[in-house]
């Protein structure tokens, strides 16, 4: 391992990894989109097609624009950006839970099957790199024109309908909102609606796509269901959501990737002749915001906050370490937190892994091996990377960069990583795993 970082940045090298990750994309294009997996994730995901038309926009523009204009063609007249939109030439059961159990109860159908709730905002950053990496500037400034109204209809959703602890923070209302789906940060809210006595039935059928080390209990995951059932027969309003409804925080990182697309946002709006400053200072509004309420002193870093309790849930996960993308954050909360990221908790595991675990490694519920309670992610680290470089650490985001390559030469395209071992874990070929390697290789 230790000869590998000096490979990845060889030139025949990259052109490999290169071309193996291109190979992926290929395989998972479906003609107006990407599926995150052929196998496990047979649909469009929300963040997962913004990663993945980063790395297009690295060798196919026109395929870039298509991935972001196909999942805002399912955008809700409310503009929630559904978090998965469902291919009709797809099976029903391929995966679930299906449309079907989606569409019950929504209030409007949508010209393509959605689910309802949504998935962390990077979106307009996605929109921001398309444009920077084009070869046809002329095609790609009409795309942001075309982008930008949905990309503001969006954000002004996730500013209003979820500013559900009014600080202009935006609140998820299901732990899979977070995108990181079984995080421990989620175990004491989704225990609480255990505990209540959450059962959906075929909660057992439900779980046969979840792979078995990703899988959480039955009655955890009759909890995420049930939680999901309720937003869902409220018709997804999300209006006096509290006090009855189980779950509502204020995420670090979905809030850090908000502020971060807002920031976009400005940039975008510059290039069309759209007023830039609005955007510029909401971007540094929401970083204020997240600074204030989500940065937790004892930790030394950021953390999520129950909106039901307003207490900050004190658990150190990569969440807290995304949310540095964020601009206006104060430069000792910064400070320590990338201290926090370089130390044991998450870098420096034992034998020397240069893997970003995505759980503090110190913790009782680490498992270097179990999906968002441990291993390490190519998205999640692509987006400290990216925190990292605005912050000026630019040796501690080589090391993640040159970490992060040199796992995947070694292991291929895999949904996530043994943080402590680097293996290889859950589905391969994934697609945001090849697009953020393109990303990091050019
Ligand atoms: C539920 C598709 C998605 C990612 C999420 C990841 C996982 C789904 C699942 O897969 O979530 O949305 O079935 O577990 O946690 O981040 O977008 O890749």
């Amino acid at each position: 391992m230790e000869t590998l970082p000096a490979l990845v940045s060889s030139p025949a090298v990259r052109t490999d990894l290169g071309a193996a990750a291109r190979a992926v994309l290929e395989a998972n294009w479906r003609g107006r989109h990407t599926v995150p997996s052929a196998h496990l994730y047979p649909h469009q995901w929300s963040w997962d097609s913004a990663f993945i038309a980063i790395g297009l926009a690295r060798f196919d523009q026109h395929r870039a624009q298509l991935e972001l204009a196909t999942l805002f063609g399912a955008q809700w007249p409310d503009g929630r950006v559904p978090h998965i939109v469902f291919d009709p030439d797809t099976p029903a059961d391929a995966y679930v839970p299906g449309p079907r159990f989606w569409a019950s109860g929504a209030p409007v159908v949508p010209i393509r099957a959605t689910s309802g709730i949504v998935q962390p905002p990077v979106h307009a950053r996605a929109a921001w790199e398309v444009y920077r990496r084009a070869a046809d500037r002329p095609a790609a400034a009409d795309f942001l024109r075309r982008m930008y109204e949905p990309l503001c209809a969006w954000h002004d959703y996730l500013g209003t309908r979820r500013n559900l602890g009014g600080s202009g923070l935006a609140a998820i209302v299901h732990p899979w909102e977070s995108g990181t789906d079984n995080s421990p940060a989620w175990d004491g809210a989704v225990q609480e609606s255990c505990a209540r006595g959450a059962t959906v039935p075929s909660a057992r059928a439900d779980l046969r796509h979840v792979p078995a080390a990703q899988r959480p209990g039955d009655a955890d995951y009759a909890a995420y269901l049930d939680l999901a059932a309720r937003y869902r027969d409220r018709g997804y309003s999300d209006t006096g959501l509290l006090p009855e409804h189980g779950f509502a925080v204020e995420d670090p990182m979905f809030n850090g990737m908000l502020a971060w697309s807002e920031e976009s946002l400005a940039r975008i709006a510059a290039v069309i002749g759209a007023n830039s400053r609005w955007h510029h200072d909401r971007a540094h509004a929401l970083g204020a915001a997240l600074a204030e309420r989500l940065y937790d002193p004892a930790l030394g870093m950021f953390v999520p906050r129950d909106v039901r309790t307003g207490r900050q849930i004190p658990v150190a996960g990569v969440a807290g370490l995304a949310a540095l993308v964020s601009p206006g954050l104060p430069g000792p909360a910064v400070a320590n937190t990338c201290t926090q990221l370089i130390g044991p908790r998450f870098l420096n595991g034992p034998g020397g892994a240069r893997l970003l675990a995505s759980l503090d490694r110190t913790s009782p519920d680490y498992d270097p091996q179990r999906y968002w309670r441990g291993p390490s992610w190519a998205n999640t680290t692509w987006l400290v990377i990216h925190g990292l470089r605005r912050h000026g650490a630019s040796a501690a985001a080589e090391a993640l960069r040159s970490g992060l390559l040199e796992t995947v030469r070694a292991e291929g395209f895999r949904e996530y990583y043994n943080a402590d071992t680097g293996a290889g874990a859950g589905t391969t070929d994934f697609s945001w795993t090849a697009a953020l390697v393109l990303d990091l290789l050019a």
